[in-house]
């Protein structure tokens, strides 16, 4: 297998995040990135491809053009507003405010575009945003091209990011852009199965109300886990998209035995939809000793995962999403796309 890969996230880096009652250095590593393609080196997956440059047209085919454009523009705003450090949303247009309005200040454009306080820019930030985007889709045309699966090896991550909003370490969604660019390249049927242990709340959104792009999803309950509101069972998605978005909430603790009871579940609907090709939002936080989550995979079972996927026998675009476990991440994800070889 192929892997995608860009040094340019590296200068996506020295930020922090807000935990309950702190500010402290982010768990969004640039390290995380390093480790998986030092994996794959490791292991001889495959050769290791720079990306090609895209138009971010495509990104704007589901993200609105208003807010692709505000990306490269926030960190800049935020210097020329005589700041320095990290750019940090702490307002939102929540219910009773105007959301319709767009402001002009950059403290405000920081709230305007996100639901989080978890997706924030330094210098580096807009050029690793751009490398993950270009790196999804050049790992897309490999698939495109005839490879069997392709790694594109993301970040920052992406399935957070919404059709006008960013959050949870996600700006563009790698994933979503690839399934709309796999569309626009004559795919009739998309489907996107979103293993990390967050909802990808951001990819439901964008194709809610679409039957053309199929989603799955398998995460921690919102009720307890982050990002809370949404991902909850009964949303099927709407209108043209009824019947055509899955959720999958999961209890903290969650083993192998339950979580791949839920995969079985999804795997056999995807089936039945028979796309033409099928992206996997892959995030390893799912692992017994992430530091920010609560499910209790263990490093033998991230094989079986690829395993079950190769057995769809379909194109499959393999994104990078979370998994914060720095030292297990590389052996953890690369251990999904060697168990998907070896099938
Ligand atoms: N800092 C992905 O896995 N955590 N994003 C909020 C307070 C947000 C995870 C806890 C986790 C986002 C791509
Ligand atoms: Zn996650």
């Amino acid at each position: 297998m192929k892997t995608v890969y860009s040094p340019r996230h590296l200068g996506h880096a020295g930020n922090v995040e807000l935990v309950p009652g702190a500010i402290v250095p982010a768990f969004e590593l640039p390290s995380r990135a390093e480790i998986i393609k030092a994996r794959v080196e490791a292991v001889g997956l495959g050769p290791i491809l720079a990306p090609r440059e895209h138009d971010l047209a495509a990104a704007k085919r589901v993200h609105t053009p208003d807010y692709v454009d505000f990306l490269p523009t926030a960190y800049p705003m935020w210097l020329d507003s005589g700041r320095s450090g990290t750019a940090m949303a702490y307002t939102w247009p929540t219910r009773g405010l105007r959301g319709d309005v767009r402001p002009a200040a950059i403290d405000a454009l920081l709230g305007y575009y996100s639901f989080d306080a978890g997706a924030n820019f330094v210098a580096g930030t807009w050029d690793a945003i751009r490398s993950s985007f270009d790196v999804a889709l050049t790992a897309a045309e490999l698939v495109k091209g005839g490879e069997r699966a392709a790694f594109a090896l993301c970040r920052p991550p992406g399935h957070h990011a919404g059709s006008n909003f960013m959050g949870g370490y996600c700006y563009i969604n790698n994933a979503a852009v690839a399934a709309q660019w796999f569309r626009d390249q004559g795919a009739r049927r998309v489907s996107i199965l979103d293993v990390d242990y967050h909802h990808g709340n951001g990819t439901q959104e964008i194709f809610y109300r679409r039957g053309d792009v199929q989603v799955m999803n398998l995460h921690a309950d919102p009720m307890v886990e982050y990002p809370f509101f949404l991902g909850h069972a009964d949303e099927t998605g709407e209108g043209a998209g009824e019947g055509f978005n899955q959720n999958y909430p999961m209890p903290f603790g969650t083993d192998w035995e339950r979580w791949n009871a839920a995969l079985e579940d999804a795997c056999g609907r995807i089936e039945a939809y028979a796309p033409d090709v099928l992206v996997v939002s892959l995030g390893v936080d799912t692992f017994e000793h992430d530091p920010i989550s609560r499910f209790k995979l263990v490093t033998e079972d991230y094989p079986k995962i690829g395993r079950r996927i190769a057995k769809l026998g379909l194109p499959t675009l393999i994104v990078m999403e979370g998994g914060y476990a720095v030292d297990a991440i590389g052996v953890n994800a690369v251990g999904v796309l060697t168990g998907f070889e070896d099938s």
